[in-house]
């Protein structure tokens, strides 16, 4: 079934300088649709991740978040959300499969690299929210 999903480059990745071969991967095997750069508020950083708010790492993931901009890819094909996470890899790095983006790229469970929506119910709240409302 034809799906859509979120890829995000977090700040860290932006920093280090590696969007285009994390970009590079992705397009290898998927369509990217859109794509945008943009540095998010504290108002949608808080948003985005509100099932984790009251986790003990929620202000921390939401100050990493606004620290410098990102950049997102809207992602369509068959079951793009989950090919997608594994592409992506673990959230933390040191358990995250070789050849996968957080592997090569991610340095810590907050730092790590980028984001890729886990269903498509969240995949719809989250393109919501990086592209606007269609
Ligand atoms: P994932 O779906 O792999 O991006 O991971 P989660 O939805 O569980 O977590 C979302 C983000 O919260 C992670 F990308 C990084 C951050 N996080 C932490 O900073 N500390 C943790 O212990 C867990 C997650």
């Amino acid at each position: 079934m034809q799906e859509r999903t979120l890829f995000m480059i977090k700040p860290d990745a932006v920093r280090k300088k590696v969007v285009g071969k994390i970009i590079t991967m992705v397009e290898h095997d998927f369509h990217i649709v859109d794509m945008k750069m943009k540095r998010f508020s504290r108002e949608e950083a808080e948003k985005f991740y509100e099932v984790h708010r009251e986790k003990e790492f929620f202000e921390g993931l939401v100050e990493f978040i606004t620290s410098g901009p990102t950049v997102g890819l809207l992602l369509e094909g068959d079951n793009v959300v989950e090919r997608v996470r594994k592409l992506v890899g673990s959230t933390d790095p040191k358990e995250a499969k070789p050849g996968t983006v957080r592997f090569l790229y991610g340095s810590s469970i907050r730092e790590n690299a980028v984001h890729a929506s886990d269903s498509p119910a969240s995949a719809k709240r989250e393109i919501a929210i990086f592209f606007g409302a269609p």
